[in-house]
């Protein structure tokens, strides 16, 4: 064996060379891989009694892509252009041997093989869309000559990956290997080379792309189709872009035309959002006090208190993830409905064909119900999700003390209340945190994992590490009224209403969020969520809130009963403006002295957002969430902040803090509110031309 570079060795096993790729975690094209695998094809070109070139990687996977780091960094040679036409141009045969995830520039290289030998476990896709890129190593122009124009566009605008078996369907495999994928790759190319196989360029292909020579409609038509989940992203129209170049210009004009269209991306703010926001995922679940080798809790058998709306859901994400839970309510007729709640969603599920009815029963099958507490005993984790009220918690953390297995770990669902103060209630607040699904707990990605004062690492690694066994995205927060995103919320909330009362309508404010790239505003939120509940902690707390008392007074709860904020008509969620509303809120504003007056649009968004990034500063001063882009993690998968804008904090930092501050002063010297106070971590940040994300 030869160490080529630092990440790649030449091997000979008989006639074929073996290169092999090791640079772990993920085999990244990092400017050593490209150089490695360069000279290792030139020397493997030039030693005669070499007939073919197997390309392989150590490790867990194939290559998975470009190294994300190198960009924005000036080009390292040699590019990947120029090892792939290398490749491509070897008068030996090469083939790839793919196991793990053959992604984005990973792809890219075998494309530029002549054959492809995949592991029966292997994935295969061009994910680059979800960095707010193309494929720009040639996946634009040879994935449709491989897999037609339908496939390509798909696997290149979702960037979702292919399993092998589809991957062979379509061509995209030459074979696929239950065995050592190397070795087979080799006994492959041993086959190419006694039989005298042509060298297969996929750039010379051209019979699944004819089809679509000179037919824009299909790509419109596929632009269409697309259109409402790639609304606000820049890259999916590039892509597509790219592919129609495919189909309508000779091979090397489509590469030049997928450079153009690349290099545009990478430039853009879209994409140095999501590509920021890639790393900020990954990092949430570093926890600098709780090492990644923290041993955390096998859980084997999860437990849920509550089957309302949420313990509904939180069981769900274990029977999904094949982990067995039992649901504990008190009322027999609850309990019922609950379960039946479950079975409909995952019935509904089916229907849609995400899911086979075989599945539904399989996740059914791991949902016990029960109103025994004694069930609890053998559970690994115990996660309430019972009332919002602090005495209900306390009554059941007490019961579960006495119940729970003595390294079991007790989790509360609750979205405001005091972790430590419920963690009192046991013998063992060290095995106590909070588990801060959301709604519905069965769709939304986030968990906001609270950490008490008193909460073990082990109890942290092991919420942090089923949260992510459960498909969820777990950050690690402290304790604080609504936590991180809630709180933030909170702000965001109550200039929404001091905005309609000062002259914008509840469609205007809503309009400005979706433009920014929401699904939804505030308003149509709380019509989705239900107004009473809100009005009912009002109440009790004996507080006001002059518009949404008067609505929630005439029985308009928002969605449910046709009505909130906006009206509905039946069966359609749609809001549409509604002037009984628009006269009340005139009415409160006039009661109350204030004189309307118009709102531009850009006044809406700042007075909407900059007090979240404000609160977002006072989060992360008081320690509450680890790091500034924790916070845009909770935002992108719990409150539908558009990820190409990257989260508040990356945003208010595109922005700049000196400017963000100015604007908040400016607002405060407008309405002499104290609200206005840019926090002092901010000031401080704007004051020495720093943004929450510099080092
Ligand atoms: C591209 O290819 C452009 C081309 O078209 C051509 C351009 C000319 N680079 O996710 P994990 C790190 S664009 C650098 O936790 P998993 C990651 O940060 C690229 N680093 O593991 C993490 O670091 P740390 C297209 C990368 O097993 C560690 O590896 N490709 C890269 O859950 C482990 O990652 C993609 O978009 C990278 N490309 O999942 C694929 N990838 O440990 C992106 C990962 O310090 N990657 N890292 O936190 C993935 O989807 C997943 O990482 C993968 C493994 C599925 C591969």
């Amino acid at each position: 064996m030869t160490a080529i570079s630092q990440s790649v060795d030449l091997d000979r096993r008989g006639a074929v060379a073996v290169l092999t790729v090791n640079n772990p975690p993920v085999n990244a094209l990092s400017q050593h891989v490209r150089q490695g695998l360069h000279e290792g094809i030139t020397q493997a070109s030039a030693d005669a009694a070499v007939k073919a070139i197997v390309i392989t990687c150590a490790g867990r996977t194939f290559i998975a892509g470009a190294d994300i780091t190198e960009f924005g960094k000036p080009p390292a040679d040699p590019s990947l252009h120029t090892v792939l036409d290398l490749i491509e141009g070897s008068s030996k045969p090469v083939v790839a041997a793919i196991h793990g995830t053959a992604l984005g520039g990973g792809l890219e290289v075998t494309l530029a093989c002549h054959y492809r030998v995949g592991a029966k476990s292997a994935r295969f896709g061009l994910p680059e869309v979800k960095l707010g890129l193309l494929p720009g190593a040639g996946g634009t122009q040879r994935l449709p000559r491989v897999v037609g124009v339908p496939k390509a566009l798909q696997m290149i605008v979702s960037g979702d990956p292919i399993g092998a078996p589809d991957a062979l369907t379509f061509g995209l495999i030459d074979e696929m290997t239950d065995g050592e994928h190397t070795a087979a790759a080799v006994a492959f190319a041993e086959k190419v080379i006694a039989e005298k196989r042509p060298l297969r360029k996929i750039r010379d292909l051209a019979d699944k792309i004819g089809e679509a020579r000179g037919k824009p409609e299909i790509f419109a038509e596929f632009r269409k189709s697309v259109a409402r989940q790639t609304r606000g992203f820049r890259a999916p129209g590039n892509c597509i872009k790219a592919v129609e170049a495919a189909v309508n210009l000779p091979f090397a004009e489509g590469l030049k035309r997928e450079r153009e269209l690349f290099t545009e991306l990478l430039n853009s703010p879209e994409s140095k959002a999501q590509r920021y926001f890639f790393f900020a995922e990954r990092e949430a679940a570093k926890i600098p006090d709780v090492p990644g080798d923290t041993p955390a809790k096998d859980i084997r058998k999860a437990a849920v208190i509550g089957a309302g709306t949420m313990g509904g859901g939180i069981a769900m994400n274990f029977a999904n993830a094949g982990i067995p839970v039992t649901v504990v309510e008190v009322a027999p007729d609850a309990l019922d409905r609950g379960l039946g709640i479950v079975r409909k969603n995952y019935e509904a599920t089916a229907s849609r064909g995400r899911l086979t009815m075989a599945d539904v029963e399989k996740r059914m099958g791991l949902i016990t119900g029960t109103t025994d507490w004694n069930a609890v005993k053998d559970a690994d984790i115990i996660i309430e999700a019972v009332f919002e009220e602090m005495p209900i918690k306390k009554e059941v953390f007490a019961k579960l003390d006495g119940l729970a297995k003595p390294d079991a770990v007790i989790a509360t669902n609750t979205s405001t209340l005091d972790v430590n103060e419920i963690a009192s209630a046991t013998k063992r607040p060290e095995s106590v945190i909070g588990m801060h699904f959301f709604s519905p707990a069965n769709v939304m990605r986030l968990l906001e994992n609270v950490r008490g004062a008193k909460s073990s690492k082990t109890t942290i690694a092991t919420a942090m590490t089923v949260g992510r066994k459960i498909a969820k995205v777990p950050v690690l927060v402290g304790v604080c009224y609504g936590f991180v995103g809630n709180r933030m919320l909170h702000q965001r909330g109550t200039q929404a209403e001091k905005l309609i009362l000062e002259g914008a309508l509840p469609h205007q404010v809503d309009r400005v969020l979706t433009d920014f790239g929401f699904p939804m505003g505030p308003f149509a939120m709380g019509d989705l969520a239900g107004l009473d509940v809100g009005w009912r902690i009002r109440k009790g707390r004996g507080v006001k809130s002059p518009v949404a008392d008067r609505i929630c007074e005439l029985g308009r709860f928002g969605q449910k009963t046709g009505a909130g904020y906006f009206r509905y008509e039946q069966g359609d969620r749609t809001p549409i403006p509604d002037t009984d509303v628009e006269k009340i809120i005139v009415d409160v504003s006039t009661s109350m002295g204030i004189t309307r007056r118009p709102i531009a649009d850009e006044e809406i968004l700042q007075r909407l957002l900059y007090p979240m990034v404000n609160e977002g500063a006072r989060i992360l001063e008081e320690k509450i969430a680890i790091r500034a882009s924790d916070i845009d993690v909770i935002w992108v998968y719990g409150y539908g902040w558009p990820v190409y804008r990257g989260g508040p904090m990356f945003w208010a930092d595109q922005i700049g803090l000196p400017a963000l501050r100015d604007r908040m002063l400016e607002f405060k010297k407008q309405s002499g509110d104290d609200f206005w106070a840019p926090a002092p971590l901010l000031a401080r940040l704007a004051d020495a031309g720093k943004g929450f994300l510099d080092k």
